[in-house]
């Protein structure tokens, strides 16, 4: 590929690889620029916001670190690479917003829930993650449409009846336990669906994507129910819920994210060894 840069041909001796690396920094810092000229201070005792600044670093580097190792792994994994990099990427996005609307509601007294930003990623995020939980039940041989569509439905009934919840639309308890309910079925499906009979036989990798998506959703999403439990009811403890929530965001997506990036270059190796 010949690259020109104001008329001179190439005047970096930049490579493809190279020349995509450099683009996506230059992208990545000027953006990191914009983002960070319109934000106020983190206060020194604004222990949650700085947990909201954490969540915001880690979402960024892990959609930079899924996007640049998409191409290192076997052309069956690369779809994965590329929802898990959507996944931090759209909630790096909201989380630039969500730490902004905490500090300042912090600096006027009281930090807030950024309620409405949330449930907004959740909205997009927690389907994208859906739809990687059915690329691995692909890949052991148990998805169809109808699984697919029922995880959809039943994480769709889990989303809106904790946003009523919250939002004080509804009353809070009952609301959890149905959001609880749809979570339960969901981990059913999972757990003890057509999956784990497939899960057995998979390769190695693909065994280990498994298992990391069965925890994920048990224990990984169990942080959420509690940081809700801790922030309704009689005395909400709203520092308690983001701290809850960012920890869980970055278990979740980040760590997730790795897990199957890890899957994803054992299955690599594997495949290539076997070709040697
Ligand atoms: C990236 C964001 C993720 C993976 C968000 C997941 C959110 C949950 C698992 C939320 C669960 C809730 C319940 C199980 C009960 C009702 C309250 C919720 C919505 C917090």
């Amino acid at each position: 590929m010949e690259v020109f840069f104001m008329g001179y041909k190439n005047p970096l001796k930049l490579t493809r690889q190279s020349g995509a690396m450099f683009a996506l920094l230059t992208t990545a810092l000027a953006m990191i620029g914009t983002v960070a000229a319109e934000t106020s201070l983190l206060r020194e005792d604004d222990t949650v916001g700085a947990s909201f600044w954490i969540a915001t670093a880690m979402m960024f580097a892990a959609t930079a670190f899924f996007i640049m190792e998409r191409g290192s792994v076997a052309p069956k994994w690369r779809t994965s690479m590329t929802v898990a990099a959507l996944v931090t990427g759209v909630a790096w996005y909201h989380y630039t917003y969500m730490r902004e609307a905490w500090a300042q509601t912090y600096a006027a007294g009281a930090g807030q829930s950024p309620l409405v930003l949330r449930y907004i990623d959740w909205l997009i995020t927690v389907p994208l993650q859906v739809a990687e939980f059915y690329l691995i039940l692909a890949a052991v041989g148990a998805a169809t449409a109808m699984l697919f569509w029922r995880l959809f439905g039943a994480s769709l009934i889990m989303l809106i009846s904790g946003y009523l919840g919250e939002a004080g639309h509804a009353p809070e308890m009952p609301m959890l336990v149905i959001g609880c309910i749809a979570w339960f079925y969901i981990m059913y499906e999972v757990w003890a669906g057509d999956a784990k009979k497939g899960a057995d036989t998979a390769s190695e990798g693909t065994q280990f994507a498994f298992r990391a998506m069965a925890i994920i959703l048990t224990v990984g999403w169990a942080i959420y129910p509690i940081g809700y439990f801790m922030g309704t009811g009689d005395n909400p403890n709203v520092d308690f819920l983001n701290i809850l929530y960012n920890l869980a965001d970055s278990v979740n997506k980040v760590a997730f994210g790795l897990m199957v990036w890890y899957a994803a270059t054992m299955d690599t190796k594997a495949s290539a060894s076997a070709e040697e």
